[in-house]
């Protein structure tokens, strides 16, 4: 691993005071979990649908220097390319976003159904897109001569539009004493403190006074702080605009609401506050040849499954040096507020669903409305939802109010689809009901159906014995481009192992593939499959090493065809043969097929 990789590595987990990912979610849960959902982050989790911009003078560089071009994150070129502040500087001599316009902007946020906007005032480059008395290398003083800032306030007050700013509140390449650069000034002669106090703290106060009401100040990459110095920087904000919220990112487990790893979805529904952030394409910095930008469906799907386990998306846009956004972004979020306008109210104002995903999809709640969020049709045209212990008054398309014939059997609801369904991304059914659904089917057996291609069950539903861990497993395609698959890993002995339940709706024949990830030298170990009191032994294939660094690649083995012969629930267990010389494999999910 190279030593920039390293660094970049350590200061993430010593930045953020964490030594594993685990230690994040226990720091954060132990804060949180003991703080009320309150009034000030009512308007947060009912917004679900934030855009992230992040515009500096890496825009334009857009991923290149000097004809190298660099892939992943953007914003990181001057870290990457040891650019010196002596010459980086030089870019605020030419910045002139002359086609920037915060009401397009704010126009293109309410086309695209969006709530709020984080934008980067100063990221780690040390630049202020704002105009800043602490700090003379701030665009006031660049060709362009006006505060963007002030403007997108005005903006968006105007357009209903909470606005936040990002604040990378300890790593600053510009300056001496700031966090980060070790190629112009010399670690150990580093007083951060110095830095806090004559630069960081004064900007996030000049954010907090001068740009009216707030609905959040985003900090990122925390360190140099300790925990009571941290909270006194949060009591200094609470002072000058106490609803403000302040991001987990703060550091050392305070903040109002928790946000995960970057491009990261918990596997599971996540009470609280708490927000996912992913990019558009593959950077968050624009980057004039990343063209890996995720379509209207994935991007509706994201929503879909982020909300539906109680979160927030906040999905970025990275604008040219022009001030204009890449066309593909603008577009894209075009047309998904086009599907929010017909279906929002399936996703704003709602908690997460009290349902375990389906084979057909997820659900959002409000109350005495339970939102179907069909993405998957059944064969047969008819809906299978399970739990739902109470009184169904009616069912219909969200989209059109056409009611659907239903029927329910006990804690079954079986519904009849229409032979095309509106929305063939994503079709929102209301289920309308009397009395209170309970969380007690979130941890349901997973259900198989002959009537899907195929069905997924993720490793989250399962449960592990032995040393085995069910974690978050982050690698990433390109530099900082982080991806996070929740894998079942240190299976390495008999007693090892994972176990689920299954409901198998109908008899049938089914294929069972195992998806995951194998280092070649690490392959052809025996490993085991029961289903039921059924016995498929298999040997692992080598799919790819795992490093951080690099894309994790996943293989699909196909272990067993089984015939069952009625509906009910089964155990399937995955568990290493023999004592392994390594762990067997990562496993994402097990897959199974109706065989036709
Ligand atoms: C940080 C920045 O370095 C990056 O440029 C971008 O602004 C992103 C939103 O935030 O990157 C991080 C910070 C923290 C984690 C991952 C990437 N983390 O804690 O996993």
């Amino acid at each position: 691993m190279s030593l920039l990789k390293k660094i970049y590595l350590v200061a993430l987990l010593v930045l953020c005071e964490y030594s594993s990912y685990a230690q994040i979610v226990e720091r954060w849960d132990k804060s949180v979990s003991n703080q009320k959902v309150d009034e000030k982050s009512k308007w947060f989790q009912d917004a679900k649908f934030g855009l992230f911009v992040h515009w500096g003078l890496f825009a334009q560089h857009a991923g290149e220097w000097k004809e190298k071009r660099y892939y992943g994150i953007s914003e990181w070129v001057m870290n990457r390319g040891k650019i010196p502040v002596a010459d980086y500087r030089k870019l605020a001599q030419q910045f002139n976003p002359s086609k920037f316009n915060a009401n397009e902007w704010v126009k293109m946020i309410n086309d695209a159904g969006i709530k709020y906007m984080v934008i980067t005032a100063k990221h780690h480059e040390g630049f202020a897109m704002f105009g800043s008395k602490a700090s003379d290398y701030n665009i006031l003083n660049t060709p362009f001569k006006r505060d963007p800032m002030k403007e997108l306030s005005v903006a968006c007050k105007k357009g209903n539009v909470k606005m936040g700013f990002y604040y990378s509140q300890f790593l600053d390449w510009n300056e001496p004493n700031g966090g980060g650069n070790e190629w112009d000034f010399i670690e150990k002669n580093k007083d951060y403190k110095a830095y806090y106090n004559s630069k960081s703290i004064p900007q996030i106060k000049e954010l907090l006074s001068n740009y009216g009401p707030l609905g959040l100040i985003w900090f990122d990459m925390p360190g140099g702080l300790s925990k009571e110095e941290t909270q006194s920087l949060i009591d200094d904000a609470r002072k000058i605009q106490p609803n403000c919220l302040l991001s987990s990112r703060v550091g050392q487990g305070l903040g109002d609401f928790r946000d995960f790893g970057d491009g990261e979805v918990p596997s599971t529904v996540v009470k609280g506050p708490w927000e996912a952030i992913f990019t558009h394409n593959d950077s968050w910095g624009y980057s004039k040849f990343d063209q890996n930008f995720k379509t209207p469906a994935e991007i509706i799907h994201l929503l879909v499954s982020v909300v539906s386990k109680g979160g927030n998306l906040m999905l970025n846009v990275g604008p040219k040096a022009d001030g204009t956004i890449p066309e593909a972004s603008v577009k894209c979020l075009k047309a998904v507020g086009g599907w929010l306008k017909i279906n929002g109210a399936s996703i704003y104002g709602t908690t997460y669903g009290p349902i375990a995903p389906q084979p057909w999809g997820v659900t959002t709640l409000k109350p005495r409305k339970l939102f179907l969020h069909v993405n998957k049709v059944p064969s047969n045209g008819v809906l299978l939802v399970p739990g739902l212990n109470v009184n169904i008054k009616q069912v219909s398309l969200l989209s059109n109010k056409n009611k659907l014939l239903w029927k329910k059997d006990k804690n079954l609801l079986t519904i009849t689809l229409p032979t095309k369904l509106p929305d063939d991304i994503n079709t929102v059914i209301v289920v309308e009901y009397d009395g209170q659904i309970t969380d007690s089917y979130l941890d349901a057996p997973v259900v198989v159906s002959p009537r899907y291609p195929e069905c997924s069950l993720e490793v989250i539903k399962a449960n592990p014995s032995g040393n085995t861990k069910i974690i978050p497993v982050t690698h990433s395609l390109y530099f900082g481009d982080w991806k996070h698959t929740t894998c079942a890993t240190d299976m390495q002995s008999p007693s090892d192992g994972i176990t689920y339940n299954v409901q198998f709706t109908e008899p049938g024949d089914y294929k069972i593939m195992l998806e995951y990830n194998c280092p070649i030298e690490n392959s052809k170990q025996e490993g085991l499959l029961q289903v039921g009191d059924q016995k498929f032994y298999f040997e692992t294939l080598g799919s790819g090493s795992y490093d951080t660094w690099r894309p994790l690649m996943f293989i699909k083995q196909s272990v067993a065809m089984i015939s069952v012969s009625a509906s009910g629930v089964k155990t399937i267990k995955v568990s290493p043969v023999n004592e392994g010389k390594a762990e067997l494999f990562k496993l994402s999910k097990i897959i199974i097929e109706p065989v036709k």
